[in-house]
C-alpha cells in the first residue's frame, strides 16, 4: 500500500484545466509548476472524454511521483485509482455520485480525499467527514464562479476547520499578501499560475512567499 500522505502547511496547489492554459498542455503547464515549486498538482479537466482523462491522468500521475509531488485527480475516484494518483476532489454534486463511503472503498486508505466547500456550513459538515482537506472558496472574484465569500472568512474556516484548509478562487500574487495575512495557510490557483507568461516563475514566487510566510509568520 502506499504510504499516507497528507497536505502539508503552506503548500502550492495548482489546479490544472488545459482551457484556460493559453494553449499549452496540462502535461506541459505541470512541469513547469512542479520545476517553480508547486507541491499538489490537480488535473481538473472539464472537456475531456473519459478515455482522455485516464490517458492523461496516468501521465500526470507518474510525472508527480517521479517528482514527489501529491497527484489529485478531480471528480471521479475511479479515474484516481485507474491512474494511481495519490488522492480525489469532489464537489458537493460529486458527492451526489459517489458518496464519500463509496470513494473511500474505490481509491483506498492511504489516499487522499479533498472536498470543496462554499460556505462554512459546509466545512463545518466536511469536518466530520472522512476526508483529509477542505478547499474553501471562492474566497475572492474569479472568472469559474459568479460569486465569492470574501476574504474575511479565511479567519472564521481557519476556527473552526480540523482538517488542513486550501483557500482558493482568484488568488493572484497581488492579492496572497492579503490571504496570507488572514491566516490562509495553503492555496489552490488556477489563473493565476497557469495564464502566467512564465509559469515556472510565477510558481516559484508564489512559492518563495509561501515559504517566507512560513518562516517568518
Ligand atoms: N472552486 C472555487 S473557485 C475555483 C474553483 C475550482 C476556481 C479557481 O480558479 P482561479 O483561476 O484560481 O480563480
Ligand atoms: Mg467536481
Amino acid at each position: 500500500m502506499d504510504t499516507v500522505q497528507n497536505i502539508e502547511d503552506y503548500s502550492l496547489y495548482l489546479v490544472i484545466s488545459e482551457e484556460y492554459g493559453m494553449g499549452r498542455s496540462a502535461v506541459e503547464i505541470a512541469k513547469l509548476a512542479i520545476s517553480g515549486g508547486a507541491d499538489i498538482i490537480q488535473m481538473r479537466e472539464k472537456d475531456k472524454d473519459r478515455n482522455e482523462l485516464v490517458k492523461l491522468a496516468c501521465e500526470l500521475s507518474s510525472l508527480c511521483k517521479k517528482k514527489r509531488v501529491i497527484f489529485i485527480v478531480n471528480d471521479d475516484p475511479l479515474i484516481a485509482r485507474e491512474s494511481n494518483a495519490s488522492g480525489v476532489h469532489l464537489g458537493q454534486e460529486d458527492m451526489l455520485k459517489y458518496s464519500l463511503t463509496e470513494t473511500r472503498d474505490i481509491i483506498g486508505n492511504g489516499k487522499i480525499i479533498g472536498v470543496s466547500t462554499h460556505s462554512l456550513a459546509e466545512l463545518e459538515k466536511a469536518n466530520e467527514c472522512d476526508v483529509d482537506y477542505i478547499a474553501y472558496g471562492p474566497i475572492l472574484p474569479t472568472e469559474t464562479k459568479k460569486y465569492f465569500l470574501g476574504t474575511k472568512d479565511i479567519k472564521e474556516a481557519l476556527k473552526i476547520a480540523k482538517k488542513p484548509v486550501v483557500f482558493i478562487g482568484g488568488i493572484n500574487l497581488s492579492n496572497l499578501d492579503e490571504v496570507l495575512k488572514q491566516g490562509a495557510k495553503n492555496i489552490a490557483v488556477i489563473r493565476g499560475i497557469i495564464q502566467a507568461e512564465d509559469i515556472m516563475i510565477m510558481a516559484r514566487n508564489f512559492k518563495d512567499r509561501l515559504i517566507r510566510e512560513k518562516e517568518d509568520g
